[in-house]
């Protein structure tokens, strides 16, 4: 049984507002990259973190790295960001939340934008909270169980949305279908498409 937090519209416009600077900042020290998979495939996403490592995948596998691909080091994890993780996960029942990482993904408004069924198993520790946040257009994801082969179902993520995958659904396979058009709160984004900011305690 997968039991996750999904918290919906708990983020204000002005919060969500606020949230989307906060990329545009990181994006200046860290700027967006369509990483590639092992196999050479390209994300069908844009992708950045900040925090004290970066969540990476290449030709060598998937893996979190102290530096981005130019050598840099990721900005650090904004406070206001580390304080709203270590909130939502004590509503989880999580009461020493240590946020490690968020992982940004753009999604942007084309039919090609989504993100494979996978599992979050790449932290050294894989029991906090994999606690993500939803920003711009809705998108259907999907969740399903440990394994790759259980059934999935569609639940729709909205803009102020977070979801918290903790406990049973720590590591339930999870991925992003499609991300609906014209359906984020106006003036938001100003390309449209959607945002997920993705926090993570690594160690
Ligand atoms: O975009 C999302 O909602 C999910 C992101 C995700 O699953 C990931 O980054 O591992």
């Amino acid at each position: 049984m997968t039991i996750m937090l999904h918290l919906k519209g708990i983020l204000t416009i002005d919060q969500q507002i606020r949230l989307v600077e906060m990329c545009r900042e990181i994006a200046t020290v860290a700027p967006f990259i369509t990483p590639v998979m092992p196999s050479g495939q390209p994300f069908n996403c844009q992708q950045t973190s900040c925090g004290q490592v970066g969540w990476t995948s290449d030709r060598e596998g998937y893996r979190y790295s102290r530096t981005q691909p130019n050598g840099r080091a990721f900005p650090a994890m904004p406070d206001s960001l580390a304080d709203l993780a270590i909130y939502v996960a004590r509503l989880a029942g999580e009461q020493s939340y240590i946020p490690d990482t968020c992982l940004i993904n753009y999604y942007p408004a084309t039919v090609k934008s989504k993100l494979g069924l996978h599992q979050d198993n790449t932290e050294v520790n894989l029991s906090p909270a994999i606690i993500s946040i939803s920003i711009g257009d809705d998108c259907e994801f999907l969740v399903g169980g440990t394994k790759r082969s259980d059934p999935t179902k569609s639940i729709i993520l909205r803009s102020g949305d977070i979801l918290v995958m903790h406990g049973q659904s720590r590591l339930a396979y999870h991925g992003v279908k499609q991300i609906i058009p014209n359906t984020a709160p106006k003036s938001l984004l100003k390309n449209g498409g959607r945002l997920n900011m993705t926090i993570r305690q690594v160690f």
